[in-house]
């Protein structure tokens, strides 16, 4: 105990430190997470992703030599007999792994409350307000009504529809669903937020990546909950509006 606990602390604090003043989180890899930066929010949500991965891997590797050591070190000798010296009711012992998972916990708490509280700050006046309803079995995006004529895109499950969104300009989806719980997810965005009947679940990004991103339901909704697909569209502000003025003209039409 005397000569490990030292070696515990000093991965501990490694690892702590890694996570809080960090590599820069681009020169890091992904951790199998799609994209780096295709939304304002994304980076925040990757080096959260990272440093969690990080300290994981670190426990677990620590984890893993702990275990092997003394199998290896303390493995029995040649003409020993016996048990060898049985350690029990060792308080030093037991208040560590009691105090150190908890500041593990404690780590991880802290970063993931601080990131969600930012994540999920939605501004009082975006520059965008697109309704997202999820049906059985497809999406509907509405651009901000302005009183006029709404510009709706409807999908089915064999003709996904696709959301178009203005590079550079904040978007506050809005979540609605009229008949059961759906989860909209565009995995390159790195965040999904469940869509529930009655309650009011919205979300903001800027979207910064120009480019065509795939979306989906990410909540078993029923029979077509796997065609229940959309494309995403990232385009420049000027390319946003004209599309929103064609489909007001199609609805209108
Ligand atoms: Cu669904």
């Amino acid at each position: 105990m005397g000569r490990k606990a030292p070696l515990v602390h000093a991965v501990l604090a490694a690892s702590t430190l890694l996570l809080v003043t960090g590599c820069a989180s681009e020169d890091l890899p992904t951790f199998a997470m799609p994209a780096r930066d295709v939304t304002n929010q994304a980076p925040r949500i990757l080096s959260l992703w990272q440093g969690s991965w990080i300290a994981a891997l670190a426990v677990g590797g620590l984890t893993w030599a702990l275990i092997l050591w003394p199998c290896i070190a303390y493995r029995r000798k040649r003409n020993h007999t016996g048990l060898p010296p049985q350690t029990r009711y060792n308080l030093p012992i037991e208040v560590f792994y009691t105090v150190v998972p908890f500041i593990m916990i404690a780590v991880f708490f802290y970063f993931t409350a601080r990131d969600e509280s930012e994540i999920q700050k939605v501004s009082a006046n975006p520059d965008h307000t697109i309704t997202v309803t999820g049906l059985q079995w497809s999406w509907q995006f509405t651009y901000d009504s302005d009183g006029g004529a709404d510009a709706t895109t409807t999908g089915t499950p064999a003709k996904p529809p696709t959301l178009y969104l203005p590079q550079g300009e904040s978007v506050v989806f809005k979540l609605v669903s009229d008949d059961v719980v759906h989860s909209f997810w565009v995995p390159a965005f790195l965040y999904k937020l469940d869509v529930i009947p009655g309650q009011d679940n919205r979300f903001e990004i800027t979207p910064k990546k120009i480019g065509t991103y795939v979306g989906k339901c990410a909540e078993l909704c029923g029979k077509d909950h796997a065609r229940m697909l959309f494309n995403v569209k990232i385009v420049s502000p000027e390319e946003f509006r004209a599309h929103v003025t064609e489909v007001k003209a199609e609805a209108a039409t």
